[in-house]
């Protein structure tokens, strides 16, 4: 066996038994695939990931890809390939795609429940198949040729990366100075070099890598909005028959070492730099402006995965602390402290270690029934089941929840990943164990994709400010719908009552952050204020959220705890036992913040930089 451990049967409950996907799958409204045949592909993969997939995990981690500066390659260890093609043969990463391009119909949720199981069981593997899904992104916005492309890309299985960051930009990806160069035969020479490219080289896993690449055409403006998006292909081909043709100037240049994600390679990769020009063609025809949007198609599946691999990491080490403290035998129960000759007990006897337990549990799978909510609200068919929201609606929703997925799920999954280390005690420590890996493997997902301060700013500017609360107002309407309802006879009462001091405490901390940002009019430094305050935000929305999915959830187990078999009964009771932990220990604290987030002022930013 190896280190992964998936939740099929948390998957299903969330997709079946919460938001009733089985009904738009039963009305054949995503093609064959019915509720039998999503359950049968989850079983599958669920093997799938726990096996060959995620055999590789540890020793691609000890023996991590090699750089050649000679060749401007990389060489890849043999057993993580292996597990890249157990993955990529088996053809799931069609799901969701157009048509058009070789896509198979299914549920955005069916795409990332799968993703999920994927990437907790060796995400580097499943970041190199990026390739289909980026194919449909030029798919979406390009020209009718690069339609072609598109299909091209994903029938020879190519590799794919997004090339956005430079030295002088991370965060600020407007401040890239790759340019672009118009050329009479209607391609464009980019010239530049780029930052942690993640797959730009990849060995010979790909016969081909097509790069997304965000240059500034000579004479476009400054920041974002002056940037276009290019398809740089790694060899050139015929357009017309496919044939692979020339190497284009673009070279991986060095490669990062890394505290994780070790076989995922991330690279230096210099355009036109070699005495090869790097040949681009603008997504979507020379349409100049568009390249941020058109970017951000590709930024938005990117978040959602880096969300997903975040809390599929926690839900496996949760896993596997509870193995190890089902059978770690340590210590007397505590109501025979004083008789040293008691029969030692397992941990999971010890109250602490049930706290932590607990603690995991609720956190894993409140994030797990978050990027679901956000994942149903990915299409139409799904989301009127899910909350009511039409189309546009829904849109906005996902948008909302995104940096919730993204932000959130990184933090607190490598918070929550310490205390399943925790729990194996000093072992944790080892690499005997995969909790340590997972956490250096965890530590990215706050970080790229826009680190967590960019996803607080995202959050509250964009998704609620310039949304002017539609979506928010939604959220807040579902949960007070559910405290206005109560399907299990007063059961969950005090929670109820827990959930809706959270959401007024989160009401009042947005209302707080509204006042700094209409005050900044007159005052431009109260928008520090809410700088200061939007990670707190943020991370408040997302014990909100999970607070109130854990708890629609736990009606739903207890509508069906009684007549249940014993395996359900038990998964039910867990989720009745987690939700109800959560709404007790972690939305009171929700109280706290919003007196911190009134409190705050502008001391800190008026803090000579010397002080610090
Ligand atoms: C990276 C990659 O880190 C790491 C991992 C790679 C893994 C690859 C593998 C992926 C596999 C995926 C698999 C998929 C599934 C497969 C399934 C198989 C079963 N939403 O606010 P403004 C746009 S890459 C939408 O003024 P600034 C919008 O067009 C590097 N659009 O921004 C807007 O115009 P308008 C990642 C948005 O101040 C325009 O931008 N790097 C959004 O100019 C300008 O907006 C980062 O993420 C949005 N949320 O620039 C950079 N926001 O307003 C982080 C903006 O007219 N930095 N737009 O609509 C930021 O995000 C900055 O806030 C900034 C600021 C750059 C946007
Ligand atoms: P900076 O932007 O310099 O940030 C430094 C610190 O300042 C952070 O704490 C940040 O939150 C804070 N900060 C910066 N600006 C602000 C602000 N306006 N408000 C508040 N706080 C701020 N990029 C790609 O294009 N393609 C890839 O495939 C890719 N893969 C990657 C893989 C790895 C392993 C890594 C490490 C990075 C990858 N990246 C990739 C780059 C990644 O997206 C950036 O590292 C990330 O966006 C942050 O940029 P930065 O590292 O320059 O940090």
């Amino acid at each position: 066996m190896g280190h992964y451990k998936s939740n099929v049967r948390d998957l299903e409950f969330n997709m079946f038994e919460v938001l009733g996907m089985n009904e738009a799958l039963d009305a054949g409204e995503f093609g064959d695939m019915d509720t039998e045949t999503a359950k049968g592909i989850l079983d599958e993969v669920s093997t799938l990931a726990e096996g060959p997939v995620a055999e590789s995990f540890a020793s691609a981690d000890r023996n991590p890809p090699v750089f050649d500066p000679e060749t401007h390659s990389v060489s890849i260890p043999e057993d993580f390939k292996k597990s890249f093609k157990a993955w990529f043969d088996a053809g799931y990463w069609s799901m969701g795609l157009p048509d058009e391009i070789g896509g198979m119909p299914a549920p955005r949720a069916m795409v990332w429940a799968v993703g999920e199981m994927m990437l907790g069981a060796n995400a580097p593997a499943f970041m190199y198949s990026a390739g289909p899904s980026f194919a449909a992104v030029l798919y979406e916005n390009g020209t009718e040729e690069q339609k072609k492309w598109a299909a091209t890309c994903v029938e020879r299985g190519w590799g794919a990366t997004m090339v956005l960051t430079e030295p002088d930009a991370g965060s600020d990806v407007g401040a890239g100075r790759t340019k672009a160069i118009k050329q009479d035969d209607g391609s464009w020479h980019i010239e530049g070099v780029k930052r942690f490219i993640t797959s730009a080289d990849s060995d010979d896993m790909f016969e081909n890598i097509f790069h997304l690449v965000l240059a500034r055409p000579e004479g476009a403006g400054p920041g974002t909005k002056g940037l276009s998006l290019f398809f740089v292909p790694k060899f050139h081909f015929d357009f017309e028959n496919d044939e692979l043709g020339e190497r284009n100037g673009v070279f991986v240049t060095g490669v990062e070492h890394k505290m994780g994600i070790k076989a995922s390679t991330t690279c230096e990769v210099t355009f036109g730099g070699h005495g090869v020009p790097a040949k681009g063609w603008m997504v979507g025809g020379d349409v100049l402006n568009q390249g941020i949007r058109q970017m951000f198609d590709v930024i938005e599946h990117a978040r959602m995965m880096v969300g997903t691999k975040a809390i599929s990491t926690l839900s496996t080490g949760y896993l596997n602390a509870l193995e190890f403290a089902k059978e770690r035998v340590q210590g007397g129960d505590m109501t025979e402290m004083a008789d040293k000759t008691a029969p030692r007990v397992t941990i999971t006897h010890h109250p602490d270690v049930r706290r932590a337990l607990i603690r995991q549990k609720a956190f894993a799978e409140g994030l797990r029934a978050v990027y679901m909510y956000t994942a149903a609200h990915q299409d139409p068919e799904t989301a009127v089941r899910a909350s009511g929201a039409d189309a546009e609606l829904a849109h906005r929703v996902n948008d909302l929840l995104l940096p919730i997925v993204k932000g959130v799920g990184s933090e607190r999954a490598y918070e929550l990943l310490t205390e399943s280390l925790q729990t194996f005690g000093g072992s944790g420590f080892l690499q005997d164990y995969p909790i340590e890996q997972y956490i250096r493997d965890a530590k990215i997902d706050s970080l790229y994709e826009g680190t967590t301060a960019i996803q607080a700013q995202d959050f509250f500017f964009r998704k609620i400010a310039r949304d002017r609360g539609t979506a928010v107002g939604h959220i807040s309407a579902q949960i007070k719908h559910f405290l206005g309802s109560d399907a299990c006879g007063g059961k969950l009462a005090a929670e109820r009552e827990l959930l809706a001091t959270a959401l007024a405490d989160v009401e009042a901390m947005l209302g707080t952050c509204f006042e700094h940002l209409m005050g900044s009019q007159d005052e431009p430094t109260r928008l520090y204020t809410v700088g200061l305050a939007s990670v707190r935000v943020l991370m408040a929305f997302g014990d909100l959220m999970m607070g109130w999915r854990l708890l629609v959830g736990a009606e739903v187990a207890l509508g069906k705890v009684d007549g249940a078999s014993d395996d359900d009964k038990a998964f039910y009771n867990g989720k009745i036992a987690a939700a109800r932990w959560f709404a007790k220990n972690e939305l009171p604290l929700l109280t706290a913040t919003r007196g911190i987030v009134s409190g705050l002022g502008n001391e800190l930013m008026e803090l000579d930089e010397a002080a610090f």
